[in-house]
């Protein structure tokens, strides 16, 4: 028997859920153009005003947000709140000086662990489960968007954040956790560790909640085997709250999302045209309850597919598949998001050509990104403790920047194959 967290919410008839949709859209719009003169000027070049947009039919006509505007407008251009309203920041891995910094009031953390709420119930949690939950703390949205939802629906929580392995588990056999909330990369981690131990027999897991980064079906099926649960997918992007904006059900047939807060389209990223249900394409959101970043349209940049057949759970929202790649050259590692401009910044920073490759692998279920560099001629050594050190500093210049471990490997100048046409920057032998 399905559980429902806000079962007049997550059953609604689609009638219910599109007269949701076009009165909040109404509203919301009228909010951004209200509060948020960096978009109502967008609005304004299009000939529109609010009375243009009287339901969710005329969407298509509002502009786009990308994350372009989001660092043009960093850190208060699309703020729809007062500051003294807002009540937490949460970001994104950044770029140079400019991360995408999300604001909440309380209405909008309310909303969003409602939204990881219903995540949690819909794998089978309740008031006696503990909630283990092993996401980054911080300005990462995981560990506090799990923390949100697992508190409402009264689960013995977990702050464990990531890392510290033997703590992990500690825990987790003494304190007898049964739903485990990290990366996929780290749950299959924690999968072989339990194993290399000998603690599966005092593993108490029945389900985990896995996203942030992407994961094949086969990935499922080793971290099922692993540690003996069912592991659920869950979906989000800090802009537009963080995880929980879709979730998956027993049915582990794509992501419900949430929507009675976000609208969901799916377009080409070509050309902006917005295509009809079932199409493969790139994803945007309208955010229709959210008060203090209230993104209209914006362009995830996930490729993925929606799907409005009924779901055998009972739950009556839309599903989207698994994100299948990218429409950007963003590359995410260990969870982390990377842009191959950051890369080069720090290698033309320390005075490098921009003649690199960046190399992402899997290795056991854990991702590795490896940075392979030519020196400049007049840099050229041989000698490998010069070459050793001029690697190390790269790499905590790489550090700073990304906030991850990236390996160094200096080659001598004409190392790496040109191209003729475009460069080959990005290698990623990941099998996703
Ligand atoms: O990754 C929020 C999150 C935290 C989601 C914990 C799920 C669990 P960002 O760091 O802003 O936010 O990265 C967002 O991560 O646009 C996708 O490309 C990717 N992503 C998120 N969830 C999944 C998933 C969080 N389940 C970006 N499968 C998104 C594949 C995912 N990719």
């Amino acid at each position: 028997m399905a559980k429902y967290y806000q079962p007049e919410i997550e059953t609604a008839s689609r009638e219910q859920i599109k007269a949701w949709q076009d009165e909040r859209l109404v509203k919301q719009v009228q909010h951004v153009w209200d509060n948020v003169p960096y978009y109502r000027k967008k609005m304004e070049e299009k000939g529109l005003t609010p009375a243009d947009i009287q339901g969710v039919a005329d969407l298509h006509k509002l502009p786009f947000l990308t994350k372009d505007d989001l660092r043009e407008a960093y850190p208060y251009g699309l703020l729809g709140k007062p500051l003294s309203e807002c009540v937490r920041i949460h970001s994104t891995s950044g770029t140079t000086g400019k991360r995408v910094v999300a604001f909440y009031t309380q209405a909008d953390v309310d909303l969003w662990e409602d939204c990881c709420a219903r995540a949690i119930v819909a794998v089978g949690g309740d008031q006696d489960d503990v909630c283990h939950v092993a996401y980054g703390y911080g300005l990462f949205t995981g560990g506090a968007g799990l923390h949100g939802g697992s508190h409402k629906v009264g689960c013995m929580t977990l702050p464990m954040s990531s890392g510290s392995t033997d703590r992990q588990l500690q825990f987790m056999t003494d304190l007898g956790s049964t739903i485990l909330c990290c990366t996929p990369s780290y749950a299959a981690y924690l999968a072989e560790s339990i194993h290399e131990r000998g603690l599966k027999d005092q593993i108490k897991l029945k389900a985990g909640i896995f996203g942030a980064e992407a994961w094949s079906q086969k990935m499922r099926e080793d971290i099922q085997n692993g540690l003996g649960i069912k592991a659920y997918d869950i979906y989000g992007l800090t802009e537009i709250s963080g995880p929980g904006v879709a979730y998956e059900c027993e049915a582990q047939t794509g992501m419900h999302i949430n929507e009675d807060h976000f609208i969901a389209e799916i377009i080409n990223p070509d050309t902006g045209e917005v295509l009809p249900m079932g199409s493969k394409g790139e994803l945007v959101f309208t955010c229709i309850t959210k008060e203090a970043f209230p993104l209209l349209r914006y362009r995830t940049r996930d490729i993925c597919v929606l799907n409005a057949e009924p779901c055998p759970c009972g739950r009556t929202h839309i599903k989207m598949s698994k994100p299948m790649g990218r429409s950007d050259d963003m590359l995410i590692v260990k969870g982390v998001n990377v842009f191959p401009s950051q890369i080069e910044a720090v290698l033309l920073e320390q005075g490098y050509p921009a003649n690199y490759q960046i190399i992402v692998d899997r290795v056991n279920h854990s991702d590795t990104l490896e940075v392979m560099v030519e020196m400049a001629p007049e840099n050229f050594s041989d000698s490998l403790a010069k070459i050793t050190s001029m690697e190390k500093s790269l790499v905590d210049a790489l550090k700073a920047m990304l906030g991850i471990y990236a390996k160094v490997r200096l080659v001598a100048p004409k190392t790496i194959a040109r191209s003729e046409g475009k460069a080959v920057r990005i290698i990623d032998k990941r099998k996703i």
